[in-house]
């Protein structure tokens, strides 16, 4: 662990210098409540998508990206290094088992889950965890997710990549619970019709790469706000390739338009505001970044927007 956080710093600056490698530090059986960076090391599931593999590498990319960046806390809530679970071989279901388990636990230490990628099957796991930890407060009745996404990753077949979240609707559905999903950045080059119909069937809300811009902003926000208010719990998802391949090289399947990550990151923000995140009662369960992908992002520049996008879902907490 003490490898990847490292980085500079400025001692003359005392405790208003620091960066985030100077305050993550592992986490302990029994330590207080705080936030738990948890890697989930696959990219199984993006093999059998029929991917280009790498994102096993993601979590240690996304922690060496994250080391460097200023922290602003104020609360001093402890941010802890979960480790990571990873995929031995091609057992995917056990590593999402295992993942749900972590979450699950983390979850019932009164922890914020925030998970670094690893494939994009990490959110069936994620889920698992989240489902066992509220099944018995009533939340899983309103549970939701929000993915960023270009893709529904809603395919039929064998568990991969591109099926957790029929996964987890079809989960739902077998509790006699509603899937609500709301999908943002969705390109209408990169999912045939039938993956559109399969969206359509399970109710899924959804807003096209070509919708968000800023000139469609307000209309944005309040397909947001309209979501969250349908929902108690609230799962988030980025997949990194919802952005356009020049600031996301590094992940399986490139966008040649994606969405911008100036906007995607307020509306980010938008959605974690409207959620109560950082609040007593936040809906926000937890968030994860998907598909970092380091073989192909030689420069970093795909990491340091993911470690972007986990700096601005932790920031309110710390
Ligand atoms: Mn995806």
């Amino acid at each position: 662990m003490s490898e990847v956080w490292q980085g500079r710093i400025d001692a003359e600056d005392g405790a208003l210098g620091r960066r985030w490698h100077q305050l993550v530090r592992p986490l302990a059986a029994g330590a207080p409540a705080g936030v738990a960076l948890l890697g989930f090391a696959s990219d199984e599931g993006v093999r059998r998508n029929q991917g280009r593999v790498g994102a096993r590498e993601g979590p240690r990319s996304l922690r060496r990206a994250l080391a460097p960046l200023a922290y602003h806390g104020v609360r001093d809530t402890p941010l802890y290094d979960a480790g990571d679970v990873a995929c031995d071989g091609e057992d995917l279901e056990g590593a999402q088992r295992a993942l749900g388990a972590r979450v699950e636990a983390l979850l019932a230490q009164g922890h914020f889950p925030m998970l670094l990628g690893g494939g994009h099957e990490m959110a069936w796991g994620s889920f698992q965890g989240a489902s066992a930890a509220l099944a018995n407060d009533g939340r899983l009745r309103r549970y939701g997710i929000v993915n960023f996404d270009a893709h529904f990753d809603l395919r039929r077949g064998r568990a991969s990549s591109g099926t957790p979240f029929l996964q987890i609707r079809d989960a739902l559905a077998a509790r006699g619970l509603p899937f609500r999903y709301l999908c943002i950045g969705i390109s209408r080059a990169a999912n045939t019709p039938a993956l559109f119909a399969t969206a359509r069937e399970c109710g899924v809300t959804w807003l096209t790469d070509e919708e968000i811009v800023w000139p469609k902003w307000e209309a944005a926000c309040r397909a947001i706000d309209a979501f969250v208010e349908s929902i108690d719990a609230l799962q988030i998802s980025v997949c990194l390739d919802a952005f356009p391949a020049a600031a996301t090289p590094g992940v399986s399947a490139p966008a040649a338009r994606g969405i911008a990550p100036d906007l995607a990151l307020s509306l980010l923000g938008h959605l974690l505001g409207r959620a109560g995140h950082g609040k007593r009662d936040s809906r926000v369960v937890l968030a994860e970044v998907a598909e970092l992908a380091p073989p192909f992002d030689p420069d970093g520049r795909t990491a340091r927007l993911g470690a972007r996008l986990v700096y601005d879902v932790v920031s309110p907490l710390l």
